[in-house]
């Protein structure tokens, strides 16, 4: 049986809860019902309607987090320490918290492929955001004498992060990964479909259990995975498998919000002052509304939420858009360096 340690818990987050709690961790969710790993062994439990119908992503149960349980049901989720958060397609914004509570984002590609433009940096993005380390994996090494070149450009995307040429098939380059898949550590991996995530997970569990399939011949991905699910590896690391993500969304996009919320952005314009913070301003058209029922205040209330969240996601963005840019000017004098060193060599005496 698993000690909650083994699950990935640092113990420096007890402290605020009963010694008694019901604690586990979220290993898959399917609609209202979740898989959650305890030290007593694997459950199954309802997800409460309150949870799964609540607007506040933060309480909604999803793979990797933290949960309190109580008479066979998820009774809270618990503050996450990281998650990979993403804008869910539709007609609607929302965000999905892809997985929580990670240490580790695999970013996942072909390097038998030819690079596809800005796709690791979308991956690495999100990566980035999400306040874990990311490590990028070019997967089927074995399948393309190339691979060099393949490091070579996605370590132009990717400054500062190390980047992996590797093999589900042949175990190549796997070794190297294994100081991030320490026992107790969450790694996810993302990354498009195809490009071999869950055979990566097969590789690192030394057995195929994980569902995997060719990819079509017109080499579109099948998305073959169709659900999160966190794996125990012999080595102790959790693994969190993901199907490929159809669409990387960020959550920096402030227009989409206001699209989905044009209703309270046409009544923002009505209050009386510009600066209205819609609580007891003499004035104000939103809280006109709420009180006459025109516009329910939990929707407003998550439109507050939401709007902080993109503020936070652009504040971080722009913290690493900083460090990028360093990284790129350090790069850049690096070769300047390089090239300088070359030519004194070259010059003759
Ligand atoms: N040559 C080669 N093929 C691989 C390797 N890893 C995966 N594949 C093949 O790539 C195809 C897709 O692999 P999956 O593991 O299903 O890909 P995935 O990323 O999980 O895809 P989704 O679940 O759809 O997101 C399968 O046919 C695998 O056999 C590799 O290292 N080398
Ligand atoms: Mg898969
Ligand atoms: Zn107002």
């Amino acid at each position: 049986m698993p000690s909650l340690a083994d699950l990935g818990w640092n113990p420096q987050r007890s402290a605020a809860l009963p010694s008694d709690a019901a604690l586990g961790r979220v290993s898959r969710v399917d609609r209202g019902i979740a898989s959650v790993l305890t030290p007593g062994g694997a459950v199954r439990v309802r997800i409460p309607n309150r949870l799964l119908a609540t607007q506040d992503t933060d309480q909604i149960p999803t793979v990797g987090d933290w949960v309190l349980l109580h008479d066979e049901e998820i009774d809270r989720v618990l503050d996450r320490m990281s998650a990979v958060t993403r804008k869910v397609a539709g007609e609607r914004t929302r965000a999905q918290v892809v997985a929580a509570n990670v240490d580790v984002v695999f970013v996942v590609d072909d390097a038998s492929a030819p690079p596809k433009g800005r796709r690791i940096e979308r991956y690495l993005a999100l990566a980035w955001e999400c306040g874990a380390l990311p490590v990028v994996l070019l997967n089927k090494a074995d399948a393309t004498p190339e691979s060099d070149s393949a490091v070579e450009h996605a370590h132009a995307v990717a400054l500062g992060v190390d980047v992996h040429a590797v093999s589900a098939r042949t175990g190549e380059g796997l070794e190297l990964l294994t100081k991030h898949l320490a026992p107790g550590h969450t790694v996810v991996l993302i990354g498009p479909s195809g490009v071999g995530k869950s055979s990566l997970v097969n590789a690192f569990r030394g057995e195929d259990c994980v569902y995997t399939q060719d990819v079509r011949s017109d080499g579109k991905g099948r998305h073959t995975t169709s659900y999160r699910e966190l794996h125990r590896l012999p080595s102790g690391a959790l693994l969190i498998d993901t199907p490929g993500l159809r669409e990387v969304g960020l959550w920096a996009n402030e227009e989409g919000l206001e699209r989905a919320y044009a209703d309270i952005v046409e009544l923002e314009t009505q209050c009386q002052f510009r600066d209205c913070a819609h609580r007891t301003e003499p004035g104000c058209a939103v809280a006109a509304a709420i009180g006459a029922g025109d516009l329910d205040p939990a929707r407003f209330a998550s439109w507050v939420k939401l709007q902080r969240e993109v503020a936070r996601v652009q504040d971080r963005r722009a913290g690493w858009e900083r460090a990028r840019a360093g990284a790129q000017l350090r790069a850049r004098q690096r070769s300047y360096k390089v090239a300088r060193d070359i030519q004194r060599q070259r010059r003759p005496r």
